[in-house]
């Protein structure tokens, strides 16, 4: 099976929102990687989703070879970043963050996208009242631990991957999940103080979520 060069080119197609894709571009940004950002508009959706692996978005194209699930990419590109573990230790913790963080995800998902209006105020009921104060407990008392970081007590990609699913999060539960969360606040301006990624969130394009 072919494999990409070893300084290959990168083409990142997706729907015009920060979303799924945001991690991975934020990535991107940190380490000064160049890459194609390929973003489409839902009417574009129909005619690309077949040409997709799985049918969904966000795929990444590597010397033209395309893979998808964004976490994939995304700890595939925290590695050529240097912002992985140092040894396998170190890699599961980061992927413990990351998945912790990818499970809020869905649980907030599963509630804003239900159809039944009805069933979809009670899941949303359900998610502010326990599902949201249990994990952002957690968070909290994580990033407390790690001193502002998500593991480690230092930067790696788990934080990016916070940051730059954050604003999608929000958009979802309608607030910031980092109000009255002191030190997941902290992983925000840690992760937005590194130059490249200020410079990114200020020239990226402007998208409801
Ligand atoms: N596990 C996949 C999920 C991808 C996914 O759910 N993509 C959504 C957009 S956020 C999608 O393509 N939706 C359109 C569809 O399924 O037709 C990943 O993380 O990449």
């Amino acid at each position: 099976m072919s494999q990409p060069s070893a300084n290959p080119t990168y083409k990142l197609t997706y729907f015009n929102v920060k979303a799924l894709a945001e991690p991975i571009r934020v990535l991107f940004a940190y380490g000064g990687i160049d890459y194609e950002d390929v973003r489409f508009q839902r009417e574009e959706w129909p005619a690309i989703k077949p040409t997709m692996p799985m049918g969904q978005a966000p795929v990444l194209d590597v010397d033209g070879i395309r893979v998808h699930q964004s976490v994939s990419i995304a700890r595939y590109i925290a590695k050529k970043v240097g912002l992985s573990g140092a040894n396998d230790w170190e890699s599961l913790l980061i992927d413990v963050a990351v998945d912790t963080v990818n499970d809020l995800r869905q649980k907030i998902s599963i509630a804003q996208y239900e159809p039944d209006e009805a069933v979809k105020a009670k899941k949303f009921e359900v998610l502010k009242s326990e599902t949201l104060p249990f994990y952002l407990e957690k968070l909290e008392s994580i990033a407390k631990e790690n001193n502002g970081y998500l593991a480690l007590g230092k930067l790696t990609w788990a934080d990016l991957y916070f940051v730059g699913l954050l604003d999608y999060l929000n958009f979802m539960i309608g607030f910031d999940l980092t109000t009255d969360r002191p030190n997941l606040k902290k992983v925000v301006d840690n992760v937005t103080a590194i130059e490249s990624i200020k410079a990114w969130i200020a020239k990226r394009p402007e998208t409801e979520c």
